[in-house]
């Protein structure tokens, strides 16, 4: 049994929950937040989310726990049969989450939790988000998956960090920056298919929901 500690709000977290659902691993969630505390750095020496316990092993950092995934349980792939195609999965899926994601992170942080934003800070999270965006944009060639024919981390990443990029631009900057990617719509329609990510995405939306009950009856 593999325990996923974390949240649903957390695109990192989510990421290792598509992959768990896609590799049909027996998996239970304690919701986590991060946290400095010495219990919490005893577990996740960062203070940061999503981490996991595998039979008493523990693990950080999404890509490495989808790695370890990858290794344990090979079939069911996360990653296309040739070097090539591997190396274009991982190019992609780096790309999502170390540069889309904190990107976007100041506007979601903002949305949601409250944190300061000011004009300048809008502006230069806009200029950065549409940054990666133009990038991914010219690497993108649907296959249908967005590294060739193969589902693969990229589309886990992608499932996990374009809905909070949407949500957040939309919510924040009043325009929905992800519809500067060729095929988008089509693109989400199909991942939203997939019960891994169908699943995600409505935990997604439930705590979303939930948190911002809670902030109005407080
Ligand atoms: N590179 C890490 C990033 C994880 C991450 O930044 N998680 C956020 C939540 S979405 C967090 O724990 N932030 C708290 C902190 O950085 O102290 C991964 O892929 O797991």
């Amino acid at each position: 049994m593999i325990t996923l500690y974390g949240v649903p709000f957390s695109a990192y977290c989510n990421k290792v929950k598509i992959a768990l659902i896609e590799k049909g691993v027996n998996f239970q969630e304690v919701p986590t937040r991060p946290s400095q505390e010495p219990a919490m750095l005893e577990k996740s020496p960062m203070g940061k989310i999503p981490f996991v316990d595998i039979n008493g092993h523990w693990l950080t950092e999404s890509t490495v726990i989808l790695e370890w995934l990858e290794d344990a349980y090979p079939t069911a792939a996360l990653l296309p049969p040739s070097p090539n195609g591997r190396a274009h999965a991982r190019e992609l899926s780096t790309m999502i989450d170390q540069y889309l994601m904190p990107a976007a992170g100041p506007l979601y942080r903002h949305r949601v939790f409250g944190a300061p934003l000011d004009d300048a800070g809008r502006q230069a999270a806009r200029a950065a988000v549409e940054k990666v965006l133009l990038a991914l944009s010219r690497l993108v060639k649907y296959g249908p998956w967005l590294a060739g024919e193969d589902f693969s981390y990229a589309d886990i990443s992608a499932a996990s960090v374009l809905p909070i990029v949407a949500y957040a631009t939309r919510e924040v900057l009043d325009e929905d920056l992800t519809t500067v990617l060729p095929g988008i719509e089509e693109y989400l329609l199909k991942l939203g298919q997939r019960p891994s990510v169908a699943k995600t995405w409505a935990d997604w939306q439930t705590a979303l929901d939930a948190w911002f009950a809670n902030q109005q009856k407080a």
